[in-house]
């Protein structure tokens, strides 16, 4: 453990569009070479431990790509994959880069796009069966308006929904057997997106006429951007048994969209989600979303993705510390105190009389302490090394 090296076990998964990322951004070109996928999966097995690669459909096969063309980079791409034993895990739909989509997909104003939408993700679906994946993801990335002039809001839920019972129920058809992953991101790259937070998809999710094979990705930089608490979105998430996909990636609260690498931002934040994954066994991919800077060249692209896998361990390791710790033990035992008789239990009429005729002394229980100075600066200390 201590050498912090990845391994298949640990389903570290990266995209196409992360680690082939070449530095363009909305203000610039790029400034790294464009790799074909091969090229990523080769640079992926060079950095070591990556179990899977995740791909949109235009990232592997582009959108203009004749039969013949695809099939010339799927053999180079499985060769690939083979000469490096990483597999495809996720995969996913570009459904925001081509003009088409400019007012949305799924839930456009036009029904012929609509329907394209819908027929470009089922090809999307069979591309990525066809190479391994399980878990679909769905980022709505124009999903929105600039103006509600533009469309009513609760037609378009209404339009995302029907894509989404039809999309699933083509899995069920085909036997692909995904488990979809609903991403939301809340303020890029339209003006106003639909379903902005894990909590809005989860509410989205139970009026599906699958509920129980759509489940949610979340992303830290996401809940980040919108100031809030991402422990606690996946906490939900976990809580709802709808955690089919984590996003890793940092972001400086209230900055443009950052994708930087796991931890390098907030380790604080990092560790208290790597210790929430953790303690409640999540098994699912753990993928990273993000690039490495404009600045880097090819072997600190590797480095990177090192790096993201690395703080991720390092995490998983302070955790188990901080489980084990004896002070963090002790002050755990001084603020949790669920020995009480006045257990809350399930209603009935007789412990509801009981409780009303209890006598609960308030002003003792708010003199009991709860010393949470002392647990953060443990905590802290122990994330320092100290
Ligand atoms: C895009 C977005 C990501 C999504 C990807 C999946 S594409 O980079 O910002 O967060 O996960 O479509
Ligand atoms: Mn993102
Ligand atoms: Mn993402």
């Amino acid at each position: 453990m201590t050498a912090f090296n990845p391994s298949f076990a640990d389903k570290f998964t990266f995209g196409l569009w992360t680690v082939g990322n070449p530095g363009r951004d909305p203000f610039g070109q790029p400034t790294r070479p464009l790799l074909s996928p091969a090229e990523i999966v080769d640079l992926l097995g060079e950095a070591g431990g990556v179990l899977g690669v995740n791909f949109h459909d235009n990232d592997l096969i582009p959108i203009d790509a004749n039969p013949h063309e695809a099939n010339a980079i799927k053999r180079e791409f499985r060769a690939a994959l083979e000469r490096t034993g990483i597999r495809v895990g996720m995969g996913t739909v570009n459904l925001f880069g081509d003009p088409v989509f400019k007012d949305g997909a799924y839930t456009s104003n036009d029904a012929d796009v609509r329907a394209y939408a819908v027929h470009k993700t089922m090809h999307a679906m069979d591309l990525a069966a066809e190479l391994g994946a399980d878990i679909w993801v769905m980022w709505g990335g124009r999903e929105g308006c600039e103006t509600d002039a533009a469309k009513d809001p609760v037609e378009a839920l209404s339009r995302y929904r029907d894509a989404i019972n039809y999309l699933v129920n083509y899995s069920i058809d085909k036997g692909h057997n995904y488990k979809f992953a609903m991403e939301p991101k809340p303020n890029e790259p339209r003006g106003h997106i639909y379903l902005p937070t894990i909590g809005h998809c989860l509410a989205f999710i139970a009026t599906l006429e699958h509920p129980e094979l759509v489940g949610v990705n979340p992303e830290v930089a996401h809940e980040h951007m919108a100031g809030l608490n991402f422990t606690h979105a996946v906490a939900m998430a976990l809580w709802a048994g709808k955690l089919f996909h984590i996003d890793l990636n940092d972001q400086e609260f209230g900055r443009y969209d950052q994708d930087f690498r796991f931890g390098s931002v907030n380790p604080k934040h990092a560790f208290n989600l790597v210790r929430l994954l953790e303690d409640h066994s999540y098994s699912g991919y753990k993928h990273f979303d993000s690039h490495a800077y404009r600045t880097s060249d090819r072997d600190d692209v590797v480095e990177f993705a090192r790096g993201s896998m690395r703080s991720y361990l390092i995490l998983k390791d302070k955790a188990r510390q901080w489980n084990a710790d004896p002070m963090i033990q002790e002050l755990l035992g001084v603020i949790n105190r669920d020995n009480s008789s006045h257990q809350l239990g399930s209603y009935s009429t007789e412990s509801a009389t009981a409780l009303k005729e209890a006598s609960l002394d308030r002003t003792e229980f708010a003199s009991r302490p709860l010393p949470y100075e002392k647990l953060d600066q443990r905590t802290n200390e122990i994330l320092l090394g100290v």
